[in-house]
């Protein structure tokens, strides 16, 4: 039998590195997947949201570092792709999608579900190739997963069904690639840094995901220059642990004194980070170098003073053997103590946690910390779980934190967690859910762990409303409105499920549902935590519009009748409880 497109496809996919295809089948795509079923090379996870296997597909692709299939068929199914699509593309997980067309004859009929996938990913994917004729397979193919890789990013195949069924005369290729380059800065504009460096007196570091190869080297450096290091949350992975010079972050998940020294250094080295939050980047008053391989991240998010294409690993350690060492350590002394305090007013809720109803979830995060394995994988949904992961969840030489940092999507954890699990099986893989994030996307698709097995800790943080909405809108002066919810037992629907439900309502029990649910190795655990909805979360520095927001929306709940609202709020975030 000659090979069809479709075994071209899988068979360059394979040799390119890809383990597994997330997605449904249907229509376009079923000869694309009996291609998948003879060549046996790929494993399909099928799923039962084409979405949640795109999220599963992002953490695997960015976590071990190897390109991902997703598939989705012909208009519905591909439009469920999108979302996920667009986080791989902010997060710069390598993802090739293969998205079911219409049948070639029908191409601009408009025809049951057809779609034009040229405009419709246009936003998403770097890389987007129509197969109309089986002679085009090979190049499409080698050109997307070659974009993917190298570029980070998805791309797409879209596969008429006839064309994956149809001969096609070229064998498969190997897709080559090599590992990255190594890039620094020339020694002109070294030598101009170095310069920088000697003449200021203090220097504070910023590191983002850049760093993520460069740990050692950064920690070297800030403690030549006696410079603390502030992260963002990408970075905080990579810079956070074994580090004496490590802040925190800044931002609105911002804690200790990362805010006050990278505006208070006379020098500011922002280190592979495009961080977005520019209100809480100094102004013209610090003078800023920012180091980036990626040129488009410099200057964007502040006016820069000089900026440098490179990597950070090479051009750190070209910068280590040139910089003359500091001996001042005031400036770092003074924000590490800065960074204790805080600390201090971080463990409040989590030392008087144990004696709280409804559970806070600092002393629910605090205490998963304490118990989660060295090497855990940490996910969290877009909303109050990222604030709760940033501060009380540590990152370590082998922990992983993870989370739609970029995109910042509702109802990413689960999935991720799940994506991470099938490719460090065994390993601890948690899932910090909200109760809107994981109503979402991930409760369908819990029966796919189930049939699996797959060992996830999802837990939820069940505050009955889409909690950081509910503070975003104070934050903003208005009325929290539209952000309540009713929700059901979730352990109760997990058990329904097949899955293992622990419900946590009383402080006492926290410690012991936690350690019960890491330890539970044979499939899905859920964890309904019932916590506070009136736990608020302020940033290490309050911009002023911050602070008159939540002034001027207190003010107003109060006329509009809702004074017990504001009581609570205000008693259950000033230590009164
Ligand atoms: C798909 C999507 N829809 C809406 C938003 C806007 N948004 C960001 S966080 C959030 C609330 C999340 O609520 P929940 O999952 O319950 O978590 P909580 O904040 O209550 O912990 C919303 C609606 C988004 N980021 N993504």
């Amino acid at each position: 039998m000659s090979a069809k497109v479709s075994d071209l496809l899988w068979e360059m996919l394979a040799k390119a590195g890809v383990e597994r295809c997330y997605g449904i089948v249907g229509d376009a795509l079923n000869p694309v997947i009996d291609g998948l079923r003879r060549n046996g090379k790929i494993e399909f996870i099928h799923v039962r949201h084409e979405e949640y296997g795109v999220f599963a597909a992002v953490a695997e692709a960015c976590l071990a570092g190897h390109p991902v299939a997703v598939c989705g068929t012909a208009g519905p199914g591909v439009v469920h792709l999108f979302n996920g699509l667009m986080d791989a593309r902010k997060e710069g997980a390598p993802i090739i999608a293969i998205a079911g067309d219409v049948e070639t004859k029908l191409i601009d009929t408009e025809a049951l579900e057809e779609l034009n996938p040229y405009k419709f990913f246009a936003a998403a994917s770097l890389y987007t190739g129509r197969l109309v004729n089986p002679e085009q397979a090979r190049a499409i193919i080698n050109t997307a997963i070659l974009t993917a890789v190298v570029e980070k990013g998805p791309t797409v195949i879209s596969v008429p069904g006839d064309i994956a069924s149809a001969d096609v005369a070229d064998h498969a290729l190997e897709v080559r690639t090599s590992c990255p380059p190594v890039i620094r800065p020339c020694d002109e504009d070294l030598d101009k840094l170095v310069q920088m460096i000697d003449d200021a007196k203090t220097v504070a570091i910023f590191g983002g995901d850049g760093c993520r190869d460069a740990r050692d080297e950064v920690v070297q450096l800030a403690g030549k220059l006696m410079a603390p290091v502030g992260y963002s949350f990408r970075g905080k992975q990579w810079l956070e642990h074994e580090n004496p010079n490590a802040l925190g972050m800044t931002g609105l998940l911002g804690y200790g004194g990362a805010y006050g020294a990278i505006n208070a250094a006379d020098l500011l080295l922002l280190l592979g980070t495009d961080f977005p939050f520019s209100e809480f980047l100094p102004g013209a008053s610090v003078k800023k170098v920012q180091i980036d391989k990626n040129p488009k991240h410099l200057g964007r998010r502040t006016a820069v003073d000089l900026g440098l294409v490179g990597d950070i690993k090479t051009t750190v350690a070209a910068l280590l053997e040139r910089v003359s060492d500091k001996t001042d350590g005031r400036f770092l002394a003074k924000y590490l103590a800065e960074t204790e305090s805080f600390h201090g007013l971080l463990q409040h809720y989590v030392e008087k946690g144990p004696g709280i109803k409804p559970i806070r979830p600092e002393f629910l995060a605090a205490t998963l910390d304490e118990l989660a394995s060295d090497d855990a994988l940490f996910f969290a949904d877009t909303g109050t779980a990222c604030i709760w992961l940033a501060r009380y969840i540590r990152g370590g030489r082998n922990r992983r934190l993870f989370g739609s940092f970029s995109w910042a999507s509702m109802a990413n954890a689960a999935p991720n967690a799940f994506g991470a699990q099938l490719a460090y099986p065994g390993r601890q893989t948690i899932a910090l859910c909200g109760d809107g994030g994981f109503t979402m996307l991930a409760l369908g698709d819990l029966l796919t762990q189930v049939e699996r097995k797959t060992p996830v800790v999802q837990i939820i943080l069940n505050n009955g409303s889409l909690d950081f909405v509910n503070i975003e809108m104070q934050e903003g002066g208005i009325i929290p409105f539209g952000v309540e919810f009713q929700n059901p037992n979730f352990a109760k629907v997990a058990e329904a499920m097949g899955a293992t439900g622990i419900r946590l309502e009383e402080p006492g029990d926290v410690r012991e549902g936690l350690a019960e649910a890491l330890a539970y190795k044979d499939g899905p655990v859920v964890v309904d935590a019932v916590v506070d909805p009136f736990a608020l979360s302020l940033p290490s520095h309050v911009p002023f519009h911050t602070a008159k927001g939540f002034t001027l929306s207190f003010a107003k709940q109060v006329w509009s009748g809702k004074m017990d609202t504001v009581i609570k709020t205000i008693e259950r975030n000033t230590g009164l409880v």
